[in-house]
């Protein structure tokens, strides 16, 4: 009988501690990845993050791929990806660790550390106004799972808080949200500091562009808007960052994403005064948290059930 395999194929990750995280899980399950030697006809289930392009339509009996992390623009850019049902992972840790980067850095931007850092470094005490929480306004650009969650903090700590999404939602909640092309340059006029959390599709894709960032408040309390982008490096326009940055569109940044990964040493973002940079690590997919959805999926599939956390393929997210 041919084995029920799940290949794991994570470009870049360590492979061993979500194997080792899989046998505690689920003991009886074969798992093999890249550097395994293994029968293509085997594999049934793939669990990926940025697989090579070509490899899942090398599996004629793959019954399901599970995403290792939230967004799978990636992976639809394999224009041979196999017509399977395709699950992305939402988890409250994931979720969490999203959660966590947004407030640091609002908080970050709110208190002006990047002045107080700058001041500390010349041994000059610095004392800056203070605005209160809910002066300042807090814009989440993509409200799901991630953006949702950080959104409720940031409201917990007493910011302002709205947020735009896609499709308009059924039911008004205490976070006002606003939807489509038509919500969106209101919501933008009242976003002091914008936090990206957006998939990339081919409709998002440049949105964080010199037209977007003018439609930012110059007369907010912070004295200008602040973009946070951990959503993908396609949403923005660099360039237009640095040229919103000059020209006071823009009074600071936090990137956590980039076009091009790593972020190029040569990159004029880097000694940018005003932005913040990090290695694409606002939140990191744990073996630990995350294989017990992968486990989960592989028993929906052999019990003829849909996965969870299906991707619209045709919405790109
Ligand atoms: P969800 O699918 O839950 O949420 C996406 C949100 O974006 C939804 O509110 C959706 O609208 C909205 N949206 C999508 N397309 C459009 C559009 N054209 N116009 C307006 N709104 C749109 O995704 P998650 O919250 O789980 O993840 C979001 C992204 O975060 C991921 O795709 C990934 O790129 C990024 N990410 C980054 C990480 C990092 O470490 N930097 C880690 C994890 C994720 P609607 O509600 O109407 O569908
Ligand atoms: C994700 C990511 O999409 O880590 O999960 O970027």
């Amino acid at each position: 009988m041919i084995p029920m395999t799940l290949l794991l194929a994570a470009s870049g990750w360590k492979a061993e501690p979500w194997l080792d995280r899989f046998r505690r899980l689920a003991p009886a399950l074969k798992v093999v990845t890249l550097a395994d030697t293994y029968d293509p006809a085997e594999i049934r289930y793939a669990a990926t993050w940025k697989p090579p392009v070509g490899l899942l339509a090398t599996l004629p009996n793959l019954k399901a791929i599970i995403n290792l992390g939230a967004g799978v623009d990636a992976l639809l850019t394999d224009a041979t990806l196999p017509d399977v049902p395709l699950a992305r992972v939402v988890d409250p840790d994931l979720t969490s660790r999203m959660r966590d980067y947004v407030v640091l850095h609002v908080l970050y931007h709110h208190r002006r550390m990047d002045l107080v850092a700058a001041a500390q470094r010349e041994h000059r005490w610095l004392s800056i106004d203070q605005p209160a929480p809910g002066e300042v306004r807090v814009g989440i650009l993509g409200y799901g799972h991630l953006g949702a969650a950080a959104a409720a903090a940031l409201a917990g700590l007493g910011f302002d808080v709205a947020g735009w999404s896609r499709s308009p939602r059924s039911e008004a909640g205490p976070i006002p949200v606003f939807s489509g092309a038509e919500g969106l340059s209101t919501f933008l006029a009242r976003s002091d500091i914008l936090v990206a959390l957006l998939p990339l599709t081919p409709e998002t894709r440049g949105i964080l562009n010199r037209d977007l960032f003018r439609q930012l408040p110059r007369d907010g309390v912070l004295g200008g808007a602040v973009l946070i982008n951990a959503g993908r490096g396609g949403l923005q326009v660099e360039a237009d960052i640095l040229a919103a940055l000059d020209e006071g569109a823009l009074l600071a940044a936090s990137l956590d994403v980039f076009d091009k990964e790593p972020l190029g040493p040569e990159s004029p973002l880097w000694s940018h005064p005003r932005i913040v940079i990090t290695p694409h690590n606002a939140a990191d997919s744990d073996p630990e948290a995350l294989a017990g959805f992968v486990v989960e999926q592989v028993r929906r599939v052999d019990a003829g059930l849909p996965l969870e956390n299906l991707v619209d393929r045709r919405l790109g997210y």
